[in-house]
């Protein structure tokens, strides 16, 4: 996406572009879950469904050069930051072909070519990676900016408070986003963090702002305000995104924890839906919103074929890619 214009003056190209890059990731998880639920996926997965709006807002603020850490709900990241459909799916359907020869697969998806650095089965543990990835970007003088998505489960774990201080102290360009969807696995996250992220940004002297993260645009704005002043030196920046996850904690989960009321009111939050409402008021007409949903339907469509004809892996390689290896004794 080039064009920097959103809000109230984006072009109906603009727009369509936002729609699509948020279908593109819910229908690719909705393939998943089914995918999963057939046991064509192994391992586990956790979706992003509800949340699109975040990581669309976000990457589309990016530049090609940038880079971005992710966490155990990063499908979304991965997608919206350009990682090929195709060798994505067959990388969560576990094959050679898959971007990390299938040796990876959900919670480990990464692709330098893209600035992916990679999803993370452990809370936190991407949020380092972006701090050490924006002290290379200043090292080199690249104008890159880095960013990190995180959970709210992630905001009791030191490794972030560190890297906060770090980050800020050295002036480092990056983006820290906080995925705030209230809850931490099975508990709410309230019960594991005393304070709130936009305090703990001020603890460090960080710039910050709260966002709702079901409206993509709200979000692109705030993200291509918060993008250039960390790429213009003035050091990291954080964005809250309040949204909702709408699937349970991982595919499967049957979620006896969550209120009845809560489930129920999960749709009235639906980034895709809000933004389809917008589109008809700016006129897009609903031919082009099908043309948008055909072409997703279609890329879906041929990923899953690509990733059932992939191979799978060889017992001969299991050794391949790891660094060292203990003799028994
Ligand atoms: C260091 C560490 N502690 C605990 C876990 C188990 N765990 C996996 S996800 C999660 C909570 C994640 O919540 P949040 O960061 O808010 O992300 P969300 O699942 O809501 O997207 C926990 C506690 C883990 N993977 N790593
Ligand atoms: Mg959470």
């Amino acid at each position: 996406m080039k064009s920097r214009k959103a809000g109230n003056t984006a072009a109906k190209s603009q727009l369509l572009e936002f729609y699509e890059r948020m279908l593109l990731v819910r229908e690719a998880e909705n393939k998943l879950s089914a995918l999963f639920a057939d046991g064509e996926v192994p391992g586990f997965i956790h979706l992003s469904v509800g949340q699109e709006a975040v990581c669309v807002g976000i990457t589309s603020a990016l530049e090609a050069r940038d880079t971005l850490a992710s966490n155990h709900r990063g499908h979304g990241h991965a997608l919206s930051k350009g990682v090929d459909l195709e060798t994505f799916f067959l990388e969560i359907m576990g094959k050679e072909e898959g971007i990390c020869g299938g040796r990876g697969g959900s919670m480990h998806v990464a692709d330098m070519s893209v600035g992916m650095l990679g999803a993370n089965g452990i809370v936190g543990a991407g949020i380092p990676l972006a701090v050490g990835s924006a002290l290379a970007h200043q090292v080199r003088q690249n104008d890159a900016v880095a960013v990190v998505f995180f959970g709210d489960g992630a905001l009791a774990e030191g490794v972030l408070h560190e890297s906060l201080n770090l980050a800020a102290l050295w002036k480092l360009p990056v983006l820290f986003v906080c995925e705030n969807n209230g809850w931490s696995e099975f508990s709410p996250a309230s019960k594991q963090f005393i304070a709130n992220v936009r305090d703990l940004a001020t603890a460090f002297s960080i710039p910050s702002k709260k966002v709702d993260g079901n409206a993509v645009l709200e979000v692109h704005d705030a993200a291509v305000g918060l993008v250039n002043a960390a790429r213009n030196g003035e050091g990291p920046q954080l964005l809250e995104c309040i949204t909702h996850r709408w699937r349970g904690h991982f595919e499967g989960d049957p979620q006896k924890y969550r209120s009845e009321d809560e489930m129920s009111g999960l749709a009235d939050h639906d980034p895709i839906a809000a933004f389809e409402a917008l589109l008809e008021k700016k006129k897009v007409s609903k031919a082009d919103m099908q043309e948008v949903r055909d072409r997703i339907e279609e890329q879906i469509t041929r990923a899953v074929e690509a990733g059932r004809a992939g191979s799978a892996p060889d017992f001969e390689r299991a050794k391949t890619d790891v660094y060292t290896v203990r003799e028994a004794v």
